[in-house]
């Protein structure tokens, strides 16, 4: 297991917790993926398409032998062995596997952008992974200190801690 992912869950049809934990077990259950932590999960604000259900989005840490183009696969296929249909663009899903980080890499194929291209810009993506604390410095600084001065963590709030307690109410900044 040389090689260390995130990689960015995210529902908002169905069973939306079950859908995000069933996607985990077949992620690491097949001994080449190994789970190694995961964030708390936070019920957030559509953005992108706003007319649909509130998402429940939170990020893992896996270590892997496999490269990251496998990794993908892996990916997209159990999005689609949850149902996953691909109808409006942005538009709701049972279930949304992001690649967000494999090692230290910058990879920018026509399959596969890794660091993830848009992920500072989402506070739903952001916040879990910060709360795992990855290294970040792939990024260069200013891309990272713009993202901080904005509000982090407008539109999402904690909807499962890390430690399994539930809670209704949404923390502060
Ligand atoms: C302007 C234009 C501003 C487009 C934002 C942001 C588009 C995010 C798509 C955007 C824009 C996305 C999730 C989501 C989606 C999710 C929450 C996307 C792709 N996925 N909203 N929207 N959680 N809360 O996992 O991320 S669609
Ligand atoms: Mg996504
Ligand atoms: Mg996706």
């Amino acid at each position: 297991m040389e090689n260390t992912a995130f990689i960015a869950l995210g529902s908002n049809m169905g069973n939306r917790y079950d859908n995000m934990m069933s996607a985990i077990s077949q992620l690491t259950g097949n001994k080449d993926i190994q789970l190694e932590n995961g964030s708390s999960i936070y019920e957030t604000d559509p953005v992108g398409y706003e007319d649909q259900d509130l998402f429940l989005n939170m990020v893992i840490k896996v270590t892997t032998d496999l490269n990251p183009y496998q990794l993908l696969d892996r990916c997209l296929l159990i999005e689609s062995t949850l149902g996953r249909k691909r109808e409006i663009r942005w538009g709701p899903r049972t279930l949304d596997l992001d690649l967000l980080l494999y090692n230290q890499e910058n990879i920018e194929t026509e399959k596969l952008i890794v660091p993830h291209p848009r992920m500072l810009e989402r506070a739903f993506v952001m916040v879990p992974l910060l709360e795992l604390n990855p290294d970040l410095r792939m990024f260069d600084e200013e891309r990272i200190t713009a993202w901080l001065t904005r509000l982090p963590k407008e539109g999402v709030r904690i909807w499962k801690r890390k430690n399994g307690e539930d809670v209704s109410e949404p923390i502060g900044n």
